[in-house]
C-alpha cells in the first residue's frame, strides 16, 4: 500500500517544479539573473528518495537522500532544453541525471530514472561534472571527471582526476569510450570537446594539474588535439588562458561550457579561483578565441562575468559560481547554467550580440592600481564632459 506521506510530498514537489521564474532586479546590461534556482535537490523526485510502501516504510523516512543538484551540462534538442546534472546523494558519491524544461527557465524536472553509464573502469569512485558537445560528427559527447582513489598515496584524501568520456545521440543510451590520456599532464579536470574539428583533428579544452586539487605547474586552462576520439591521446597542450599574478584566476582556473559559435569568437564561459582568507573563491569569466583556430585567445576583458551574489553565496562550499554548461539559441539568446556553491542550479540569460560587445568593448586587465585608477578616470572624465554638455 502507498503510504499516505507521499502524496503530501508529491504535492510540495508538484507546486516546486510548477513555480514559474522571473527576472530578478539586478542590472549590468549584460546578463539577466533570475528571482529561483532552476534545481534544488527539492526538484529530485519523492521516488527517487522514499520507499513509498507503508509497510517497508512505516515512518515514511527518506532511504535515500539527495544533497545537492550543481554542476550541469546542457544542450538543446528536438525543441527542449536538457541540463544532465550533477546530483549528489547523501553518500557523497556524484550521478548524472537528466533534467528537461520547455523554456530553459523553469519547469525543470527530473527524468524518471538517473543516468546508468556502462561501468567500464572498476577503479572509477565518482563521477562529476559533465559537458555536452553537440559535435560536428553527430554524436553529442559528454566528457565528465572520473575519481579514483591515489593508490600510490598513503593520503586517504589522495585522489586521481582524469576525463571520462560518452557519447549517446538521445541522453538515453550512452556509449562509454577510453578516458583521455594527456601525455604530459598527470591529471585532468574541466576538459570539454570542441563542437568542431580542427585540423581534421577532435579539439579538446584542458587543464593540466599536478595533484587533486592544485593545479601545481598546470598554467591555466590548456587545448590539445588528437586522432582518435574512441581512443584519445593529446600529446601537446598548449595553455590558452593563463593563471595570472593577482587576478581572478591566480589560483587556478578552468574551462566551462562548451564554446559558443558567435560573429567574431568562439565565446568561453570560464571560471576563475583566487585564495582568500574565507578559502577559495569561484566566479565566471569570459574570453574570446579566434573563429578559425580556437586555440588562440583574441578577447580578454577584465575581471568577473558572474559572481555569487546574496543567497547564492552560501552552500555545501560556500563562495563558488561554477558552470560546465550553456545553450545558444539560433535567434542569438544564450541561456548559462551555473550552479552555486556546490549546492543547486541557476540561469542567467544574455544573447549572443551582448556576449560579443562585453569581449571586445570591455577594457582588458591594467594589472596594477594605478593604471586601472587611469582607466577608470578617462570614463568618468568622457562622461562627465558629456553630461554637461
Ligand atoms: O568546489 C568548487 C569546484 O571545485 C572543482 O573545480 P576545480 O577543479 O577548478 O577546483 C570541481 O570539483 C567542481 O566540481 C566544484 O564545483
Amino acid at each position: 500500500m502507498i503510504h499516505n506521506k507521499y502524496y503530501v510530498e508529491k504535492e510540495k514537489y508538484d507546486r516546486l517544479v510548477a513555480r514559474k521564474n522571473q527576472k530578478s532586479n539586478y542590472y549590468n546590461g549584460l546578463i539577466d539573473r533570475y528571482e529561483y534556482p532552476v534545481l534544488t535537490r527539492e526538484h529530485a523526485p519523492v521516488h527517487w528518495r522514499y520507499d513509498i510502501n507503508a509497510d517497508t516504510n512505516p515512518y515514511f523516512m527518506e532511504r535515500l537522500g539527495i544533497n545537492a543538484v550543481m554542476n550541469s551540462g546542457a544542450i538543446w534538442l528536438d525543441g527542449k532544453y536538457y541540463l544532465v546534472v550533477r546530483v549528489e546523494g547523501n553518500d557523497r558519491k556524484s550521478f548524472f541525471a537528466v533534467a528537461e524544461s520547455d523554456n530553459g527557465i523553469d519547469g525543470f524536472h527530473f527524468w524518471d530514472y538517473p543516468v546508468v553509464l556502462p561501468d567500464t573502469c572498476p577503479e572509477e569512485t565518482n563521477v562529476y561534472d559533465m559537458r555536452l558537445t553537440k559535435h560536428e560528427d553527430g554524436y553529442i559527447y559528454g566528457v565528465f571527471c572520473s575519481e579514483s582513489k591515489d593508490t600510490e598515496s598513503t593520503d586517504l584524501s589522495a585522489a586521481v582526476a582524469q576525463a571520462g568520456i560518452v557519447r549517446t545521440k538521445d541522453l538515453k543510451t550512452w556509449e562509454r569510450l577510453d578516458n583521455l590520456k594527456t601525455l604530459k599532464s598527470p591529471q585532468q579536470r574541466n576538459v570539454l570537446l570542441h563542437p568542431e574539428f580542427v585540423n581534421g583533428k577532435y579539439a579538446f579544452y584542458t587543464r593540466p594539474m599536478d595533484g587533486f586539487i592544485e593545479t601545481g605547474s598546470g598554467g591555466g586552462i590548456g587545448f590539445g588535439l588528437c586522432d582518435d576520439i574512441c581512443h584519445a591521446v593529446i600529446d601537446e597542450e598548449k595553455i590558452i588562458s593563463r593563471r595570472v599574478y593577482h587576478t581572478i584566476t591566480e589560483s587556478k582556473n578552468g574551462a566551462g561550457a562548451v564554446p559558443i559559435k558567435g560573429n567574431k569568437c568562439w565565446i568561453n564561459i570560464a571560471h576563475g579561483v583566487r585564495n582568500t582568507a574565507a578559502g577559495l573563491r569561484y566566479v565566471l569569466y569570459v574570453f574570446g578565441t579566434d573563429l578559425n583556430d580556437p586555440s588562440k585567445v583574441i578577447a580578454e576583458p577584465s575581471g568577473v562575468f558572474l559572481v555569487p551574489l546574496g543567497k547564492e553565496r552560501v552552500g555545501d562550499v560556500s563562495n563558488v559560481v561554477f558552470t560546465n554548461g550553456a545553450i545558444a539559441r539560433d535567434n542569438g539568446d544564450v541561456y548559462i547554467y551555473y550552479a552555486s556553491c556546490d549546492t543547486r542550479m541557476h540561469v542567467a540569460t544574455t544573447t549572443i550580440d551582448k556576449l560579443e560587445d562585453y569581449l571586445f568593448n570591455t577594457p582588458r586587465d591594467a594589472r596594477r592600481s594605478p593604471d586601472c585608477v587611469k582607466q577608470r578616470c578617462e570614463l568618468i572624465k568622457k562622461n562627465l564632459e558629456l553630461l554637461k554638455a
